[in-house]
């Protein structure tokens, strides 16, 4: 397993609006650290350093590279360029004119809901200060702090290496590291859509990957067709701006296992199927609260039948440990050596074994457990 860190991730720190009060969001810059640490210490990975502008740390290659116009052309391909800008400036903007100190979030005033506008229409993005966050964002939990944009940068560049590592490997090549990519993300991605923050998720990584694994794919190996991505979402939440990124595309399965009727509350349901050329192309699995290993085994077995029907060139896993038992945010019942279970289930079935597969960090908030988690995933997902 090649694993796909930078220390940029760190950076971003911001709160969140739990209950009544704002409190240091659940999302936090130990959770890297945890992952790295247990990883290091672990030793049987290879884990490389990369900065987003930089490249690899200390290596002469430019494979774990992405460059920078490229990088700025897969983020605009997958959200609104309002929107980034938005990202990008808007911290610095409050703080040049008095309205947060350096160390305060920018958080929405007033959310852009539908219905507010002309039935049918589209508000263009306002002009007012406060309006904005409010306009790019559907709930208090992506506040902007003083480095959300390095953070969410750098994590999309991981991303967006890891797409094109998977790009130049084909199923069963003996690629050095190709074949099994891990990316340290954070901030996670998977609940963000096109112009709208959300849910930790400011860029959704597992698009961006997808766009550089397009990318790539055309500009280096045009003889090898055009891939098709099977997505399998475990965090315990819905990845609803994923799932949307990709609704109408058939190139695209999208697979979700989440937690029944939770967060993000408004998508997730088993009757979203896809639409136009993408209907049959998305499918969501909710499971019910409590839910053990056992259940969870269930839906995981309909996940796999499905990415075995729809027979991937390539897989990208959206991986969650807040389906871990303690996790404050979400209510399964699963144990570290689960992971293991789970991963290996999916990794040796039929169809899914060889395919060149990138891991992207998603949720999962009980901080000192993590790397203990990932470790167990991983062993299960390079079990021989
Ligand atoms: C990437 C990711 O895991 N984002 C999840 C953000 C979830 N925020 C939810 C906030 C509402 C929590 N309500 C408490 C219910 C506990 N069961
Ligand atoms: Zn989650």
């Amino acid at each position: 397993m090649l694993v796909l860190h930078d220390e940029a991730t760190r950076l971003h720190q911001t709160v969140e609006l739990l209950g009544p009060r704002f409190k240091k969001a659940l999302e936090c810059p130990e959770r890297i650290e945890e992952i790295f640490k247990a990883l290091q210490n672990d030793g049987s990975h290879s884990v490389r350093i990369l900065d987003a502008v930089g490249g690899a740390k200390g290596s002469g290659t430019d494979d774990l590279h992405v460059d920078p116009s490229v990088l700025a052309k897969l983020l605009s391909d997958t959200h609104d360029q309002g929107y980034l800008e938005h990202l990008r400036t808007t911290h610095e903007d409050w703080v040049a004119n008095g309205l947060i100190g350096e160390d305060e979030c920018v958080f929405p005033e007033c959310f852009y809901v539908h219905g507010m506008c002309k039935p049918g229409g589209e508000h263009p993005p306002p002009k007012d200060r406060f309006a904005r966050p409010g306009y790019y964002a559907f709930d208090m939990s992506a506040g902007i702090a003083k480095n959300t944009w390095v953070s969410a940068h750098a994590s999309a560049n991981l991303a967006a290496v890891g797409g094109r590592l998977i790009a130049s490997s084909e199923p069963s090549a003996a690629a050095p590291h190709g074949n099994n990519v891990l990316a340290l993300c954070r901030p996670p991605g998977h609940h963000c859509t096109t112009k709208l923050a959300g849910g930790y998720c400011y860029i959704n990584n597992a698009v961006v990957a997808v766009e550089s694994l397009r990318h790539h794919r055309k500009e280096h190996a045009s003889g090898l067709g055009s891939p098709k991505m099977a997505i399998l979402d475990v965090d315990f939440h819905h990845g609803n701006g994923t799932q949307a990124a990709f609704y109408d595309d058939p190139s695209v399965l999208y697979v979700s296992i989440h937690g029944q009727d939770e967060y993000p509350y408004f998508s997730g349901a088993e009757d979203e199927v896809g639409e136009g050329r993408g209907h049959g192309y998305n499918v969501n699995l909710p499971l019910a609260a409590d839910s053990p290993i056992d259940a969870y085994l269930g839906k995981l077995d309909m996940a796999i039948q499905k990415m075995q029907e729809f027979g991937p060139s390539h897989m990208l896993v959206s991986l969650g440990f807040d389906t871990f038992f303690l996790d404050p945010m979400g209510c399964f019942d699963l144990h570290a050596l689960d992971y293991k279970v789970i991963a290996r289930r999916v990794r040796q079935a039929e169809g899914l074994k060889d395919i060149p597969s990138l891991i992207l960090l998603e949720g999962g908030y009980v901080v000192e457990r993590l790397g203990e988690n990932m470790l167990q995933f991983l062993k299960g997902w390079e079990e021989p």
